[in-house]
């Protein structure tokens, strides 16, 4: 596995490098909140976060939804990509505008020029609320990176190498922290400890973090 630069320029601006092609964009999404904020409430309007069951039929302790042409699911059946919200048979909302060109700056920025997502997952996590280990790795093209926006309650995200049982590096996600990763390190296992509850000023009890893909 690839060391870990977690100490390089965390004041300069500078993308932090975590791997090769991995990068912690530390605030970028500060100037857009006030946007993001509204946006992530008409989607949860229109597709409700919801607790999903995996594969294995446990229920997931992370809320989600989706916006874009494709979003994400699971059930008894398996994980895929859908382009209907299974509780109300109706497509995922449209991705808001402002989602879509922060996602495209980030991209940019971290060196993967003209990132088109096709999906937005929206993960919201209470007090508690954690997700193991995985590799994502539904998405139909993975030359494409993945980009992660973080907002609320910070959270220890759990860096890993290729396999389940390698060393897992920590780092805290903080609100308005954004990671973009791809190339050798877009299938890393990745996942996020229990969330402690460390209210925070504008989003209170919660964290939101949403991955946008280019999923089919
Ligand atoms: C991988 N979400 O939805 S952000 C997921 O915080 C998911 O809700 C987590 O994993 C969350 O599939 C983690 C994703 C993330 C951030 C930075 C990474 C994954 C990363 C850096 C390198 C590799
Ligand atoms: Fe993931």
């Amino acid at each position: 596995m690839q060391t870990l630069d977690l100490f390089s320029d965390p004041i300069s601006g500078q993308p932090e490098p975590m791997g090769p092609r991995a990068f912690l964009l530390r605030g970028f999404a500060l100037p857009r909140v006030d946007e993001l904020l509204p946006a992530i409430g008409s989607v949860s309007e229109a597709a409700p976060f919801r607790h999903m069951v995996t594969p294995g039929g446990f229920t997931m302790s992370v809320a989600l939804t989706n916006c874009g042409t494709l979003g994400w699911t699971t059930d008894r059946h398996g994980y895929r990509y859908s382009r209907t919200d299974p509780a109300s048979g109706l497509p995922w909302p449209a991705m808001p505008e402002v989602f879509s060109a922060l996602a495209r700056e980030a991209a940019d920025a971290a060196g993967f020029p003209r990132f088109e997502p096709d999906a937005c997952l929206i993960n919201r996590y209470l007090p508690g609320a954690r997700m193991s280990l995985h590799q994502d790795k539904n998405e139909r093209d993975l030359d494409a990176p993945i980009v992660s926006v973080s907002l609320g309650m910070p959270a220890i995200f759990l860096f890993g190498g290729h396999q389940r049982s390698d060393k897992a590096a920590r780092l805290e996600l903080h609100h308005g922290d954004i990671a973009v990763w791809g190339g050798p390190d877009r299938l890393r296992y990745h996942g996020v400890l229990p969330l402690a509850e460390v209210p925070h000023p504008v989003l209170g009890s919660q964290r939101i973090n949403f991955t946008f893909r280019k999923a089919g």
